[in-house]
């Protein structure tokens, strides 16, 4: 009897192997359907191996339907514990110094339809995940111009779109998308406002006409459709970081709840044949090694990194091997440069989000 978590992999992993086997380049524009309204769609693994991911095969995660935005009339609210509440037209944004950076964005939840017992929330595989080129302005340039007051703990980052929760735990009414940040991540240079996207100009379901880019953390920090920034002086409770998008840690051993903040070291398997290929990433951090087991997990082996590896930005992998006939369970394990390893086994505090624990992959390698 194969376990369970083996037994889910052969029936979730035969669709990767099926993608790589029928073709090595990624149709354009293919995606996977996960829900229609709102439209959440998955990259395809084919299209995963791309270094840069094409922005119409950039997974798309909508809490509620994509807002219709008039550009011309839209502004960017700044408002809180600022010595200038202002708002600034797309025009004026664009006059502020703008800068590009290349930044791996993975949903909290990619990788969840892996999770035994099965639990509720998109069903995502592999493909919530996608590196992009961002341009825009840091967030620090604007928290500039407001001038931040010495009493700011965070900011508060609000999108136009708007909705009423009615799964448990259900929203009081509608309301509206919001993340905040701690003022010192939100000074980071790896956090933009961008309006483009891979050298044009955001589409709507990215986050047109801006959105935010939070280098390192998990996607739900990305608010898209940004029209609003509050500095607040004491630390934001808002929905979707409290009875959303947040996890359990244990300061002195106590359970305490808190927001889901930076991505944690993962790598996933994207081919098995001819060579074992994939990708990882780790956040604020920078990927040191992705080791390889072909016996499910018994003995390991490096893997080649395709590229320089760098915090903020996934990197492609390989593994050469020459399998004889057989059945084969194989794991990829990545670590990073802090020295943290991807765990064994399924940690429960970070409930349905943060799902970076060993999944192994069968490949069946046929006799001559
Ligand atoms: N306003 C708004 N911003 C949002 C969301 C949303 O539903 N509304 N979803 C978040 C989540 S959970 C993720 S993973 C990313 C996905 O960005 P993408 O759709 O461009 O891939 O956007 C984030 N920003
Ligand atoms: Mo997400």
């Amino acid at each position: 009897m194969p376990d369970r978590r083996e037994f889910l992999w052969t029936a979730a992993g035969s669709s990767v192997m099926d993608v790589h086997a029928a073709e090595f380049t990624p149709s354009p524009g293919e995606m996977v359907l996960r829900e229609t309204e709102p439209p959440n769609l998955e990259t395809p693994t084919a299209a995963l191996r791309l270094p840069l991911t094409p922005t119409a095969q950039f997974y798309v995660r909508n809490h509620f339907p994509t807002p219709a935005i008039d550009r011309r009339a839209w502004r960017l609210h700044v408002d809180g514990a600022v010595d200038r509440p202002m708002s600034l037209s797309a025009d004026e944004l664009r006059q502020l110094p703008r800068v590009s950076r290349r930044l791996t964005m993975e949903c909290a939840g990619n990788g969840r339809v892996f999770l035994v017992p099965k639990v509720r929330g998109v069903n995502w595989a592999n493909g919530a995940v996608g590196n992009a080129e961002w341009t825009g302005v840091p967030l620090s340039a604007v928290l500039d111009r407001a001038g931040v007051k010495p009493s700011a703990v965070e900011v508060v980052l609000e999108g136009a779109d708007v909705g009423t929760v009615n799964d448990d735990p259900k929203s009081p009414g509608p309301i509206a998308f919001a993340r905040s940040l701690p003022l010192a991540k939100a000074r980071r240079p790896e956090v933009l406002l961008a309006d483009s996207m891979n050298g044009e100009p955001l589409t709507p379901d990215h986050g047109a006409p801006l959105r935010a880019v939070v280098g390192g953390w998990y996607g739900m920090a990305s608010v898209k459709w940004l029209n609003r920034i509050v500095v607040t002086d004491r630390p934001f409770q808002g929905f979707w970081q409290t009875l959303d998008y947040s996890e359990f840690t244990r300061p002195h051993g106590v359970p305490t709840m808190g927001p889901i903040t930076a991505m944690r070291v993962k790598a996933v398997i994207l081919a098995t044949h001819p060579a074992i290929h994939g990708v990882a990433w780790a956040g604020e951090s920078s990927i040191t090694k992705v080791e390889i087991s072909t016996d499910g997990g018994t003995t390991w082996s490096a893997a080649t990194l395709l590229s320089e590896a760098k915090p903020f930005e996934w990197v492609h992998w390989e593994f050469k091997w020459s399998p004889a006939p057989g059945r084969y369970r194989l794991i990829a394990r990545a670590t990073d440069a802090e020295g943290r390893t991807q765990p064994e086994k399924r940690d429960p505090d970070r409930r349905t989000y943060q799902i970076n624990h060993l999944v192994p992959v069968v490949h069946l390698a046929p006799g001559q």
